[in-house]
């Protein structure tokens, strides 16, 4: 993006208060640039507000609607907003005008957008509805917390947004969080909630662990066991469930209404047990193993043998088939991690067989960096590596590259930064009495190890133009309920957001207080839309 974008970042992070004692507004992920315009009277919603719409905004301007109309009960519609000149179409001081046409985003940035806000109305401009969609969400938190509240009280100052500018676009063009719903199932309204703070957070990929060992939760046609017996399981005995087609469909469209592409993960050929328990067919011996509810890792995998074959690959067909045909995005995860029981030929064998099954749908393929250590993988496999922020030795830093060199890019998520299943340093308790997460990544996360990481200063040779992107992997091994798993991903998951979207300032330094500063603010968002967080530490909380 233009360094003159970045010239003219003024944070407003940097002044948390004004005289009163009101906190400052802030926007999180960190925009380009946003200027607060002090002195200028604020832009004011009231009973009369429209959502204008030039242009195809997709469900941008609904979604922002329905949120207005639900805080403060008022009609707030949705109109086109046409130049006839009858007085409907006459811009008000209280309408929000959406525009998506070209030239209308910084630098025509895919994603970008601008937004202004003044006295004389809200005016978001974009070049596709996504940059219109992410627009909509930095508006949101200009408005006051309670706009987050259904029936919500107007505030004492009235719903107001502060007078400002914002030119913004994303730096990685992959922003994604990770939910694993096989070690712990979790239904469609939960990911709907999840895909809502998303948004919130301008994350725009959704990856979905659907199978581990303990648990296989998505219907596959032709193979009622993979459900009938692989989905009955959960970690510690917590009770099953997997998604129908349709569950998933709703999952896929209510994630592109809020421009949230869903990757879906089979995880191949270790943390298979599910899959082994449900089809003998697929185990070198023959014989179903028995459901598994703990939470080791690495005792499973697929057979690599001859007469295995036949089965195994009617098995990746059909599946990888099947996930990929209800999957409208371009990506197909496979997994590929932490196969200690499968013979190394074995697993070069089967990660050909795996990734060429994958590539045969037509999506491109993913795949943890393990998997790298293959040198036949198809041409632009992306490679998402788990270790650590200071890589731990030669053979992760050259199964990373390896992606990069058979035409691929890298999706960053070192575990000890990313990984939001890392204990909190108090190792406090859930709202179910107990203390959850793990800590085998390097111990517990803090705020400012989740914010002090820069995913391009990892591997050599995969830099900026080599990283696709970021995740926040959440494992649930610990996590049987989904206010547990909100309360270990908020509000660390800011800073991963904040890595993926906002630019590396000049100096090559985050600013961490004015960081921890609008992490509070969202506090207030959170509370008004009952997300569960833990208040750690060190955020200056109100
Ligand atoms: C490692 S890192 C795993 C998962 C576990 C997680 C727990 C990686 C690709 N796999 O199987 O759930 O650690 O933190």
């Amino acid at each position: 993006l233009a360094s003159g974008l970045l010239a003219t970042t003024l944070l407003a992070g940097c002044t948390p208060a004004d005289q009163n004692g009101t906190p400052m507004p802030g926007i999180t992920p960190l925009p380009v640039s946003f200027e607060l315009h002090e002195e200028d009277a604020p832009f004011r919603l009231a009973e009369s507000t429209r959502v204008r719409v030039e242009g195809d905004a997709g469900a941008a301007p609904e979604l922002l609607a329905e949120r207005l109309r639900a805080a403060t009960g008022w009609e707030i519609p949705v109109v086109a907003a046409t130049a006839s000149g009858d007085d409907d179409a006459e811009p008000g001081a209280s309408d929000i005008l959406i525009v998506v046409a070209p030239g209308e985003a910084p630098d025509a940035a895919a994603e970008g957008y601008t937004l202004e806000v003044s006295a004389d109305g809200a005016r978001i401009g974009a070049d596709t509805a996504a940059g219109a969609f992410w627009g909509t969400q930095s508006l949101r938190q200009l408005l006051p917390p309670a706009i987050e509240r259904p029936d919500a009280t107007e505030p004492a100052g009235g719903w107001t947004a502060a007078a400002a500018s914002v030119t913004d676009a994303p730096r990685f063009a992959y922003r994604a969080a990770m939910l694993d719903v096989a070690r712990h199932f979790f239904p469609v309204e939960d990911v709907e909630g999840y895909l809502d703070q998303l948004a919130l957070l301008k994350f725009n990929v959704l990856h979905l662990h659907l199978t581990d060992d303990q648990g296989w939760r998505i219907e596959i046609p032709g193979r009622p066991e993979l459900t009938g017996i692989g989905a009955a399981t959960s970690v510690g005995g917590d009770g099953g469930g997997f998604y129908t087609a349709d569950d998933y469909r709703r999952i896929v469209g209510y994630a592109a209404d809020r421009q949230i592409t869903v990757v879906p993960e089979i995880d191949l050929p270790g943390h298979t047990n599910a899959a082994l328990s449900a089809d003998p067919e697929l185990n070198c011996d023959g014989v179903a193993p028995a459901p598994y509810e703990g939470i080791e890792v690495g005792f499973s995998s697929l057979c690599a043998s001859p007469e295995r074959a036949e089965a195994t690959d009617r098995f990746l067909a059909d599946v990888l088939g099947t996930v990929a045909s209800l999957t409208p995005g371009p990506y197909l995860h496979v997994g590929g991690d932490e196969s200690h029981a499968t013979p190394e030929a074995d697993y070069l064998d089967l990660v050909r067989r795996i990734t060429a099954a994958a590539a045969a749908t037509g999506k491109t393929v993913i795949a943890w960096h393990e998997a790298g250590s293959s040198t036949e993988l198809p041409a632009g496999t992306i490679g998402q590596y788990w270790n650590y922020v200071e890589p731990e030795n030669d053979e992760v830093v050259a199964q990373t590259r390896s992606f990069v060199e058979q035409g691929g890019k890298v999706v960053m998520s070192p575990a000890d930064a990313a990984y939001l299943d890392m204990k909190y340093v108090d190792d406090p308790q859930t709202a179910l009495g107990r203390t959850v997460g793990l800590q085998w990544a390097k111990g517990p996360t803090t705020l400012d190890e989740a914010y002090a990481w820069e995913p391009t200063a990892i591997v050599p040779g995969v830099g900026e133009q080599q990283v696709l992107g970021v995740e926040a992997p959440i494992w649930t091994e610990t996590l049987s309920r989904f206010d547990e798993v909100e309360f270990m991903v908020f509000p660390r998951i800011t800073a991963i957001a904040e890595i993926a979207w906002s630019p590396m300032p000049a100096g090559g330094e985050r600013d961490h207080d004015a960081f921890f500063e609008r992490v509070a603010r969202l506090g207030e968002r959170w509370d008004a839309l009952g997300v569960t967080y833990y208040p750690m530490r060190g955020v200056p909380w109100t």
